[in-house]
């Protein structure tokens, strides 16, 4: 689908990613212009253009092969090929490098005064969360009936609410849980940022040598801050 001869590289516009995601292109070399407010960015020493957009938008422009490479967090990844599989939208990728930023883990929390003992508490209860299919997965797998409920943001105040009985929210120092009388009781999913690739079978041989010549260089960055 993606026309253009330049490799087009999908990255989150402006948060936790970030940064982190333009430091390794530059740490790899590829120099880039970067203008605050554009949805595309050019590099002016390869052909390469990014793609500044939300990360919820990031799967699906790689497996709509819309752009050929994307960094995005596992957890939005794997959310966005559950339900782009249930919806039978195209949803193959191919994972080129685990990075070494952007770690989470996507956890249930329950309020504290809440009597929890394991998952089967949440028995016939409601979940705030914004990935839906992520936790009917796993109340699948532990074979408990309840239900998730769908919230894009505020997550967290979701129990005082009274929107649901219990959350399930990434995690990384657990600041935010405790700020609101939450307590982390069961990690569903552990999360780092990925660099993937779109795996529709219609990469250029050009954008494939261009990929192939990057990524020892990834791999060098890496190594170096190990
Ligand atoms: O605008 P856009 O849609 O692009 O951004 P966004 O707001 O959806 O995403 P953003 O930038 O917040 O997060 C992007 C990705 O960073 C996530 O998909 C994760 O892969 C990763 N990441 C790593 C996190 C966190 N750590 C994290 N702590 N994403 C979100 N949080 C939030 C969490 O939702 C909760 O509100 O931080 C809060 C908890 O943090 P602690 O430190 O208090 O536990
Ligand atoms: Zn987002």
């Amino acid at each position: 689908m993606s026309n253009s001869k330049r490799l087009r590289i999908a990255i989150q516009k402006s948060g936790r990613l970030s940064d982190d995601s333009i430091a390794l292109l530059k740490a790899i070399g590829i120099k880039l212009n970067i203008r605050d407010r554009l949805l595309i960015a050019h590099s002016t020493n390869e052909p390469i253009d990014l793609l500044r957009v939300r990360d919820d938008d990031i799967p699906g422009l790689v497996m709509d092969g819309v752009a050929d490479l994307g960094f995005i967090g596992e957890n939005e990844l794997e959310e966005k090929m559950l339900e782009r599989k249930a919806s039978n939208k195209p949803s193959d990728y191919e994972v080129l490098r685990r990075l070494d930023y952007g770690g989470c883990r996507l956890s249930i929390a329950v309020p504290t005064e809440m009597d929890y003992t394991n998952i089967q508490s949440l028995e016939g209860k409601k979940v705030a969360t914004t990935y839906p299919f992520l936790l009917e997965r796993y109340f699948a797998e532990q074979k408990i009936n309840a239900k998730a409920v769908m919230l894009t943001g505020s997550v967290e105040v979701a129990p005082r609410a009274g929107v649901a009985d219990a959350i399930c929210d990434l995690v990384s120092t657990g600041a935010t849980l405790e700020a609101n009388g939450l307590v982390e009781e069961d990690v569903i999913f552990r999360s780092k940022a990925v660099l993937i690739q779109r795996a529709d079978g219609n990469m250029s041989d050009e954008k494939q040598t261009l990929i192939n010549r990057l990524m020892p260089r990834v791999d060098g960055v890496l190594l170096a801050k190990e």
